[in-house]
């Protein structure tokens, strides 16, 4: 069905077939970049038979797909080779720990090894003959036991750290976190790294320091505390919430030696404040690439449509775009994440329509000639950005409850219609909104939200849409800005250089092929809107549409 074909991205990730879930373990090995993810090799929805898919890429975009890495085929893991991370040992040898479901399913840590480390692609891949490694300590539940993540080493104490997630009988989310010397006998460290009441089981905590520019690897930022005493880098911390299926994080600081790490602001705190991405984003892992200096965020992008859809399909899910991720030294309290700039290799036919004014209440569309794989960097300004429009601009906006791309105000919504009807706009033609909301704040300061409306994506009727978004950062004399990344099925937005970001799924059915479009929107109610600079790019596949034009 030529519909369904159509949904395979372009240029995000996605196994040849198949169910995919979390990305694993990944790591910069001999020249190549390695994601694993879990897999389900009997079909299009998960199953507790679940795998390492693996690939490995030069450039973090062209995939060469190789065989499963590690399957459910001990007392230990047949239940599932779950989440788990890799560990690069200062003589470059990977230790790779991971989260297996017993015969009884419990949740246990394993141990694997590269089978000969000389590959470069890591074909094979061994398991520790006396695994597990780590089992539930007291009062932890078997099944609240998972997600090991990267360890970093103390100089302190010469030992290994990491962390896994939990949860306890309050339903408190936590991190506790272990020392190992050898990888093969762990100790648990006494107290709790960090909990928040009633956020219920974080499932794959990630924790790395993080600076303006660079990324830093957590062994060397562990070891410039104990030798000059840099006590003042910030640490990420970030937990998946079981209970509401969104990656939250937070910066704070990581004290090593007491074992904890508090947060800037505790009013958003983890579980309750900010989230990587206000739309289809979980289950998320950095690693630091050693080789452009830089730490990498990769999330499971899952699917909004149907059990049924994907089964008819043969497939489910995608990786987000990979993401570099640094911390917004502007503002100081909150990331940056950005697409790697190897994406850029992708661009052809450039397009630059900058400068269009967009008045309220129209739609202007913008003539391309293939709008299915893009990449479109778009800077907005208000022009009547004056106290009077302002005043009238409404309280307590909200993305999800406040009408979408339809609920009309004095400073918005107005921004870009992607995947949208190109023969027409009007009614309910199909269309992804991805737009700017300058609301009054509670305080009465102006508040900039950036939001994806969904709710016109698809006529199809088995899919989940909505309107997600939140509150994003503007300070003063800032144009609103966003890049979107568009690839038949996804739309993945970074606003404000990636201080918000915004992915969701969507499935059209008459707004493909060369029926796609992009649109400028202005849907004020008063008030001219200029595009300052726009430039579409349209891109080239990398891996995923040369494989299906082989089949
Ligand atoms: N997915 C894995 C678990 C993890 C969950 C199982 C998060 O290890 O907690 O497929 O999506």
């Amino acid at each position: 069905n030529a519909m369904l074909q159509w949904q395979r991205t372009g240029f995000h990730f996605q196994p040849e077939k198949n169910w995919m879930n979390d990305p694993n373990g990944p790591v910069y090995y001999k020249g190549w970049y390695h994601l694993f993810y879990q897999y389900n090799p009997d079909g299009a929805i998960w199953g507790n038979k679940i795998a390492w898919g693996h690939a490995a890429s030069r450039d973090l975009l062209r995939w060469r797909h190789l065989p499963v890495a590690m399957s459910p085929d001990q007392w230990y893991d047949i239940n599932g080779v779950w989440s788990g991370s890799a560990t690069v040992l200062p003589d470059g040898r990977i230790v790779m720990l991971y989260t297996g479901s017993t015969n009884a399913s419990v949740q246990v840590q394993c141990l694997a090894f590269p089978t000969d480390p000389s590959d470069p692609l890591l074909i094979n891949w061994t398991k520790y003959e006396n695994n597990p490694v780590m089992y539930p300590p007291p009062g932890v539940g078997e099944k609240d036991f998972r997600d090991p993540t990267t360890a970093w080493f103390d100089g302190s104490d010469d030992t290994w750290r990491l962390v896994i997630g939990s949860k306890d009988d309050h339903h408190a989310g936590m991190v506790m976190t272990y020392k190992t010397k050898d990888f093969i006998d762990y100790e648990l460290v006494p107290g709790l790294l960090h909990r928040v009441p009633g956020t219920g089981m974080w499932e794959c905590i990630d924790l790395y320091p993080v600076e303006g520019v660079r990324g830093i690897d957590m062994t060397d930022a562990v070891a410039a505390v104990s030798t000059n005493g840099a006590d003042d880098v910030l640490h990420v911390m970030k937990e998946s919430s079981d209970d509401d299926r969104h990656d939250y994080y937070a910066l704070g600081r990581y004290n090593a030696a007491k074992n904890t790490w508090t947060p800037l602001d505790v009013d958003a705190d983890l579980g309750i404040g900010l989230r990587y991405d206000w739309g289809k984003f979980y289950a998320s892992k950095t690693f630091y690439d050693p080789a452009k200096k830089r730490r990498v965020l990769w999330g499971w992008v899952g699917e909004t449509d149907s059990e049924r859809a994907d089964v008819a399909k043969g497939w489910a899910s995608l990786q987000s775009i990979p993401r570099t991720v640094v911390l917004d030294t502007k503002t100081g309290s909150n990331l940056l994440q950005w697409p790697v700039q190897e994406v850029e290799t992708l661009r052809t036919n450039s397009t630059d329509l900058g400068q269009v004014t967009i008045d309220h209440g129209s739609v202007f569309p913008l003539s391309l000639h293939r709008a299915t794989q893009l990449d479109i960097q778009a800077s907005f300004h208000i022009d009547s950005l004056d106290l009077a429009a302002a005043n009238e601009a409404d309280i307590g906006y909200n993305c999800s409850t406040s009408g979408g791309a339809a609920g009309r105000g004095a400073l918005g919504p107005f921004g870009l219609l992607v995947l949208a009807d190109a023969r027409h706009h009007g009614g309910d033609a199909e269309r992804t909104a991805v737009y700017f909301y300058v609301s009054r704040g509670l305080d009465g300061g102006l508040r900039t939200h950036f939001c994806h409306d969904e709710t016109r994506s698809s006529r199809a009727n088995d899919i989940v849409k909505r309107v997600v978004g939140n509150t994003v950062p503007v300070l003063n004399g800032e144009d609103l800005s966003v890049r979107v990344l568009v690839d038949h099925s996804i739309v993945e937005s970074f606003a404000m250089e990636g201080r918000s970001t915004v992915t969701s799924r969507v499935y059209p059915t008459e707004a493909i092929y060369a029926n796609a479009g992009v649109y400028l929107f202005n849907n004020a109610t008063g008030g001219r809107v200029t595009a300052t600079s726009l430039i579409i790019h349209e891109m080239d596949s990398s891996y995923n549409q040369a494989y299906m034009a082989s089949m």
